[in-house]
């Protein structure tokens, strides 16, 4: 028996940083499914991770800190009065928003979210609320965000903040800063020692108030990290974005519900799911800048992941981390270019298609027993193709090429046609006693990925 989607998350989120997932089924939500049209047709995003942490870039003093790069001053321990000076510095001249948004158009994706702030309590907007800010603490005096919304506007971008309504290191009332404010919680785990309702209603909650305010429609809400977000404190945050525009997603790290889920960074689950989920995900092996993270994924894997995902009725969103220059790194930028190159012939199989309506290609759960690292059964992934849908049509996506015959998973809808999609060259079907096979033709067209579409009869598959 294969475990379900929501075991796999819960257990993701438990070895992450305990973002909350509810786990009884809701009865469906007709404006929960209206607002979530374009995101399930999406498919595919852009994030970024931008911030004072970019200067650092991984290093603090001469010292290596290790980990995420938006994590250094939690990693080295870097207090509040030594980090705040890193604004003073922060002048990213070749910060262009245009460029950005025409690197996510470039690149396929069809969303943007922007950490609007981080843990480390900085605000990448004109903020009244708090002086620190980029455009009252920096010599930049520009606003990033607002300057980003204006691109994404002129290009028919969506755009969505992330958001770290809990954790800020910035803020004694704030959640994660134990160098300089001590322990979040008394050793019982439980008993709050500090005044997080002060920082919450103060700064947090009056800041998410002006991303809601001044940027235009906001796609989404990105919130993360819910380390003391009781659902009355997370209802407060749902209460705001729903007042103030209700189109605005949720995303699944709020703590009370949102609207999709949230996998744990990096994870895709290994089975189809109907309800709204995102991957995040990295390009490299941090999300804000790392002068040492050369670690890139090639087109390759990200087209791999990308369409894994939509095959399990998921989204994708993909992050990239700019320089305190502004500049998006140019390994990055050419890997979402070739993507996007693909998905210019390929999209039809990407963009509004659904989930696979068979489930073998996902690979198999370890016949002989082994444990993952998180103690579940082993999951061995198959990656050699995977299967997207509309109405109508499967598009059979093909990683390395299939032996020859490959036999179309029984269906009992009447097969009519295949053929290629990038280039429509029709391919030869052979059907006996039921059975549906077709040659690959040689060499495959597109190495990377070549995706074979196949119409049958009828809208739904039936099995
Ligand atoms: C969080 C942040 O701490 C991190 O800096 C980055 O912004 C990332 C996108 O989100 O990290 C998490 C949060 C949740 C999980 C893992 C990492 N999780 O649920 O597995």
């Amino acid at each position: 028996m294969r475990k379900s989607l929501l075991a796999i998350l819960v257990g993701a989120s438990l070895v992450g940083t305990g973002a909350a997932q509810t786990t009884a089924p809701k009865p469906p939500d007709p404006a929960k499914e209206k607002r979530l049209e374009w995101f399930r047709d999406a498919k595919y995003g852009m994030f970024i991770h931008w911030g004072l942490y970019a200067i650092p870039a991984g290093e603090w003093q001469g010292r290596r800190c290790l980990g995420l790069g938006e994590w250094v001053m939690n990693r080295c321990q870097v207090p509040v009065k030594e980090y705040e000076k890193l604004a003073s510095q922060f002048n990213p001249i070749k910060y262009n928003a245009d460029q950005w948004v025409q690197l996510a158009q470039d690149a396929g994706m069809k969303y943007i979210v922007i950490t609007s702030k981080h843990h480390d309590g900085f605000a990448m907007f004109k903020s009244k609320v708090s002086p620190y800010n980029i455009v009252d603490a920096t010599p930049f005096k520009r606003d990033a965000l607002k300057e980003l919304a204006d691109a994404c506007a002129r290009h028919n971008m969506r755009l969505g903040f992330y958001y770290s309504q809990s954790q800020d290191w910035h803020e004694p009332g704030g959640a994660g800063n134990t160098w300089d404010f001590g322990p979040d919680t008394a050793p019982d785990g439980k008993t709050e020692l500090k005044k997080y309702d002060d920082y919450l209603r103060g700064k947090a909650e009056p800041q998410v108030r002006e991303l809601l305010t001044g940027y235009g429609p906001v796609a989404l809400i990105w919130f993360d990290t819910p380390r003391m977000m009781t659902p009355e404190r997370g209802q407060r945050f749902a209460d705001i974005v729903r007042s103030m525009q209700p189109n605005t997603l949720i995303d699944g790290r709020l703590g009370t519900e949102g609207d999709y889920r949230s996998t744990g960074d990096n994870v895709i689950p290994s089975e189809a799911s109907a309800e709204a989920w995102e991957t995040p995900a990295t390009t490299n092996d941090t999300w804000g800048f790392r002068k040492d993270d050369t670690n890139w994924k090639s087109p390759g894997q990200i087209a791999f992941k990308l369409v894994d995902i939509v095959s399990k009725g998921g989204n994708y969103l993909l992050n990239v981390g700019p320089t305190a220059e502004g500049v998006i790194p140019q390994m990055a930028q050419e890997n979402l270019r070739t993507v996007g190159r693909w998905l210019k012939a390929n999209g039809e199989a990407v963009y509004g298609a659904g989930a696979s309506p068979f489930g073998d290609e996902f690979g198999e759960y370890s016949s002989r027993g082994a444990k993952d690292v998180r103690g579940q059964k082993l999951f061995l992934p198959d990656t050699e193709w995977r299967v997207t849908t509309k109405p109508g049509k499967l598009y059979l996506t093909f990683f390395s090429e299939p032996r020859a015959p490959f036999e179309i998973p029984a269906i009992k809808n009447h097969i009519l046609r295949a053929y290629r999609l990038a280039d429509k060259a029709p391919i030869e079907l052979k059907t006996e006693s039921g059975r549906t096979t077709f040659a690959m033709p040689r060499p495959m067209l597109d190495p990377m990925a070549t995706v074979v579409v196949v119409e049958y009869e009828g809208d739904v598959v039936r099995r």
